[in-house]
């Protein structure tokens, strides 16, 4: 075969497009470097952040003396019950909780008081609140609390991330005069415990003459225990703090105390059977020297470093009133939202908001009030004389109900 010799026509042009392209290859080149130079930072970066997350791993122990926080400070130990640990039953739990927060410094709580208010939303992000959960080894139940605002409170005012508060807009506080249950206002002191329904019982003691245990399926029952319907306004005692505190911005509480402006108050229509009927049906009643009846709340709460469950009482003169004080499990027609207190909660008429308890799972009758710093130091009404600090009578001077 003859050689074919390809003979391209003259072309002008050529020399000056591959001089193009060559002037092209070395930029590419150039930026192919530059990649190589960024790719080597990101991995300086990516192996630079893999020794910070060690080193906070190991800041953010998993242990205490050897013993696995999870151990410690158990979520599981009753089936079908999670973001929940028993406190009030275990001194020596609450001690070593104590013992690991002291050895910790937290995030300051934000001194918006004396700053304008952000306008994000959520407003207030609690960073201190979830770090003694992280300490503890309790995020889950930070992480369950913000899916659950997501998914009952979307569109709420958040004013707190967590724990929740969040108020209802102008808006939908007058829409009607009762409040959905999408936008009812919510305010928590803690995480939002998760609990089965089915697992669930009440346990009732104290000076009662029968303690008890009273599962859902029995308390909804209404050939076992009489049924009510109320309607009730429950109000925060916090309602439009924001302008308290405008006025006072008092001298840094321990909780970050949400900037409420009118809508910490919400009205709703609640079903379950009256407390009275249930202390009278499973416990054969109540023992004479019972004059108050504490709820223990299934979230965790937290106080200068000391760890406790959610407890408040009532007395008994309240409780007697019948329907006055509520063991509910639906709020206008529907089941009880788990942020609103899933699967039962105590409903006080006429009372502030924070004697309603949330996720009750126990209820004890007791001589006094309860010792719980939320009934004992942080919610007290004052009588509208307050006597002076050399009276006699202050020791006295403020009553709880
Ligand atoms: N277990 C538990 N119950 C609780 C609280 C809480 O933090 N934990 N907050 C109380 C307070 S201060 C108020 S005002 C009401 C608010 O009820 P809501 O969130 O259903 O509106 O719940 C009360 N019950
Ligand atoms: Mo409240």
């Amino acid at each position: 075969m003859p050689a074919v010799t390809l003979t391209l026509p003259a072309n002008p042009d050529l020399a000056e497009i591959i001089a193009r392209r060559d002037a092209e290859l070395d930029e590419l080149k150039a930026a192919l470097a530059k990649s190589c130079a960024a790719l080597e930072d990101a991995q300086k970066t990516v192996s630079g952040l893999q020794t910070y997350t060690a080193t906070f791993e190991r800041v953010v122990e998993r242990s205490y003396n050897g013993v696995p926080l999870s151990k410690l400070f158990p979520q599981g130990e009753k089936l079908g019950w999670r973001g929940y640990v028993e406190w009030e039953d275990n001194p020596e739990r609450k001690r070593v909780a104590t013992e690991i927060l002291d050895t910790k410094k937290f995030t300051p709580i934000p001194e918006f008081q004396f700053v304008p208010l952000p306008k994000t939303n959520p407003v207030l992000i609690g960073h201190r609140w979830k770090e003694y959960h992280v300490a503890l080894g309790l995020k889950s139940i930070v992480d369950f609390s913000w899916e659950t605002v997501l998914k009952e409170k979307p569109g709420m005012i958040h004013l707190l991330d967590f724990p929740y508060n969040g108020e209802t807009p102008r808006s939908e506080l007058i829409r009607s005069k009762i409040t959905d249950n999408e936008w009812h206002f919510v305010r928590n002191h803690g995480g939002i415990p998760d609990l089965d329904e089915d697992a669930f019982e009440l346990e009732i003691g104290g000076l009662v003459n029968t303690p008890a245990k009273v599962s859902m399926k029995d308390l909804k029952d209404p050939t076992k225990f009489p049924q009510a319907e109320v309607t009730v306004t429950l109000q925060c005692s916090g309602t439009r703090r924001i302008e308290q505190i405008q006025l006072y911005p008092g001298d840094g509480d321990e909780l970050i105390n949400a900037p409420w402006g009118e809508g910490a108050i919400g009205t709703a229509v609640y079903r379950g059977v009256p407390l009275k009927k249930v202390l009278k049906i499973a416990c054969g009643g109540i023992l004479p020297e019972a004059k108050h009846l504490e709820f223990i709340g299934a979230d965790t709460y937290f106080k200068k470093n000391n760890v406790y469950n959610y407890a408040v009482s009532v007395p008994w003169r309240k409780v007697r009133q019948n329907e006055e004080v509520l063991l509910a499990w639906e709020m206008n027609g529907k089941p009880l939202p788990k942020i609103h207190g899933y699967p039962l909660r105590v409903v006080v008429t006429g009372y502030i908001g924070a004697r309603s308890a949330k996720w009750v799972y126990k209820i004890n009758a007791l001589a006094e009030p309860s010792m719980g710093p939320v009934q004992a130091a942080e919610y007290l009404y004052y009588n509208q004389q307050v006597v002076s600090s050399s009276s006699a009578a202050t020791s006295r001077s403020h009553h709880r109900r």
